[in-house]
Parts: C-alpha cells; sequence; structure tokens
C-alpha cells in the first residue's frame, strides 16, 4: 500500500507557533502560513496563534501547545540572521533539533518554517507573499502531514 496526505485541511486544527524575534519577517511568514491554512479550508477556529520572545522558545511552545491542544499539525516560524547575534549557530541548531525533538515525543508532525539567513535581504525574500513565502511552505508541509497520519491512524 503507498500511504499519502493531500492539501485538504476542513475540519483539522493547526497550532503556528511564532517568534516576535525580527517580526517585520515573522509576521509575513505568518500571513503567508494563515492565508495557505485558510486556503486549505481550514476554518478560523481551526487556527491557534501561539506567539513566544525568540527562535530559541519555539520547541518548547510546540511541545506544550502540541500536548495541550492535540492539533493536526503544528507550524513553527522563525527568523535567525546570521551576523544578528554571536550565538546563530546554537540558536539555530537548537531551534532545529528541539523542534524535532518535540514531534517525537508528542507524535504531533511539526513543520520547520524558522529562517537561518545570512543577511536581512535573504530574510525578506523568504517571506514574499504567495509562493516563495516559507510560512506558505511550512503550512502545506503541515496539511500534508496531518493528512498522512490521518491515513496511517485510520482503521
Ligand atoms: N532570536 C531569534 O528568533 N532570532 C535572532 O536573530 C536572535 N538573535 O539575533 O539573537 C534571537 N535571539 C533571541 C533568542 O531566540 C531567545 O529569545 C533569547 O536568547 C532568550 O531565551
Amino acid at each position: 500500500m503507498t500511504f499519502e496526505g493531500n492539501g485538504r485541511g476542513a475540519g483539522l486544527r493547526f497550532a503556528v507557533v511564532v517568534s516576535r524575534f525580527n517580526d517585520f519577517v515573522t509576521e509575513r511568514l505568518l500571513e503567508g502560513a494563515v492565508t495557505t491554512l485558510r486556503e486549505a479550508g481550514v476554518g478560523d477556529d481551526g487556527i491557534d496563534v501561539v506567539r513566544v520572545p525568540g527562535a530559541f522558545e519555539i520547541p518548547a511552545a510546540a511541545e506544550r501547545v502540541a500536548e495541550a491542544r492535540r492539533p493536526a499539525a503544528v507550524i513553527c516560524l522563525g527568523c535567525l540572521i546570521r551576523g544578528a547575534t554571536p550565538h546563530f549557530e546554537y540558536i539555530s541548531a537548537a531551534a532545529a533539533h528541539g523542534i524535532t525533538a518535540a514531534a517525537s515525543s508528542t507524535g504531533v508532525p511539526m513543520a520547520f518554517g524558522v529562517l537561518t539567513t545570512n543577511s536581512v535581504e535573504e530574510a525578506l525574500e523568504r517571506a514574499v507573499a504567495g509562493d516563495g513565502n516559507k510560512g506558505r511552505e511550512a503550512a502545506l508541509a503541515a496539511i500534508e502531514m496531518a493528512t498522512l497520519f490521518q491515513r496511517l491512524d485510520a482503521k
């Protein structure tokens, strides 16, 4: 048998964990993600937005919202710009590993929409409206994984 997800989000609930650091970028990622969820048929009451200070805090909030609200998937959004912090590598690695661990410990799929870029320009390029927006890309991955897991769980 082949198992695959699809792009239909109607009736599902998603959580979006978004960090405020570099919010001139992350708010655009959030817009891309929410627009994509709505286009896929997710209702407004099916979208929980959880705000955290920075990318470092995303994994803990992603794990907590997954346990507390049992969404079909969690979409993680943040923005790290190299040079803005001497500990860029540490925070990037902590976010990536932490989100992976949160998905494993909760069984809830998590999409990685945390930008790690060399410049502000690179970050803005990935936060444009429409295709190319990494928040949109993460939302599409979250819908596909949520519907894939539904199929795998079906008796
Ligand atoms: N958080 C980010 O999301 N992006 C950054 O570029 C960044 N910089 O540059 O430092 C950043 N730092 C904050 C960090 O994520 C935590 O919020 C902070 O260390 C408190 O735990």
